[in-house]
């Protein structure tokens, strides 16, 4: 397991001057960036890339598809390639910014890894999902409007398999307004730590927050659970940012269903 995100080191220097507040979107000045500007806003982010690898070692089902959806530049969809066990698999990435995809391709290129990737420029609620084992949602849902997300998770979970899984992370809030202070201070001092100023955190919020709408965990728990999956756990939180694993039992064979009654 390496650290398998895109080599280029272009420092994010988006909101370091005083600029006119419009809503931030996802184009070529955001893609060029990319890398330098989740690791260093996303707390916990460059744990979660190679986990999703072990994640989806785990539950990647032979003959089945692996989506990365929101996939941006390619970390998580390499980390899912390089966590793929079963050479018939297939492994597709959507995103909906031709900036991205466009970028991504390249990355995917330079990637030493032979299973094929396919890469989508679709909006995610659009793009056909079937016979999944693993999909992932690393930082996308929270994009998508709060009322098209039981549709898509619905989407997610009519298409996977009996003992698959989708790996959902998002920046979430808090119902109690004291954890809810506390941990958007802590995650401004994580960013001023990687050396944003006060105006590049203030400005970058300003310009997200009509986009970006963050729920708390027990909202994406009861409507994963909704969509219907059987079982949500929270795997991973940093401050206010989680992965969460929302699992679809497998069958249970019926022979076992006597067991005890004998
Ligand atoms: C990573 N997963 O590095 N359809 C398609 N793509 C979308 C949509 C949509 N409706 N809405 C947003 N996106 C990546 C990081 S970034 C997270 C994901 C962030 C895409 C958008 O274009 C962007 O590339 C991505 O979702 C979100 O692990 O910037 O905080």
């Amino acid at each position: 397991m390496r650290d398998r995100q895109p080599p280029e080191q272009l420092t994010d220097r988006l909101f370091a001057t005083e600029r006119n507040p419009e809503d931030f979107r996802f184009d070529a000045s955001v893609a060029r960036v990319f890398p330098d500007m989740i690791r260093r806003s996303v707390p916990g982010y460059t744990t979660i890339i190679p986990m999703i690898e072990v994640i989806t070692e785990q539950y990647a089902q032979p003959g089945t598809h692996c989506y990365d959806l929101g996939c941006s530049l390619g970390a998580s969809t390499l980390a899912m390639r390089h966590g793929i066990p079963h050479a018939d698999c297939t492994l597709v990435g959507v995103d909906n910014s031709d900036a991205m995809i466009e970028r991504c391709e390249h990355y995917i290129a330079l990637d030493d890894h032979d299973l094929p990737v396919t890469l989508r420029c679709e909006n995610i609620l659009d793009t056909a999902l079937t016979n999944a084992s693993v999909t992932t949602l690393n930082f996308t849902l929270q994009f998508v409007p709060p009322e098209q997300r039981l549709m898509l998770l619905q989407r997610i979970s009519d298409a996977t398999r009996p003992g698959g899984v989708l790996i959902l992370s998002e920046k979430i809030r808090f119902d109690c307004a004291e954890d809810q202070h506390t941990q958007t201070l802590l995650h401004h001092e994580f960013k001023r730590a990687n050396g944003y100023s006060d105006l590049e955190i203030s400005q970058k919020r300003a310009a997200i927050e009509n986009i970006m709408i963050p729920e708390t965990v027990t909202a994406h728990r009861d409507r994963l659970l909704q969509a219907g999956f059987d079982r949500v756990l929270v795997w991973y939180q940093c401050f206010n940012f989680v992965s969460m694993l929302a699992i679809k039992n497998p069958e249970t064979p019926k022979s076992s269903m006597n067991h005890g009654n004998v």
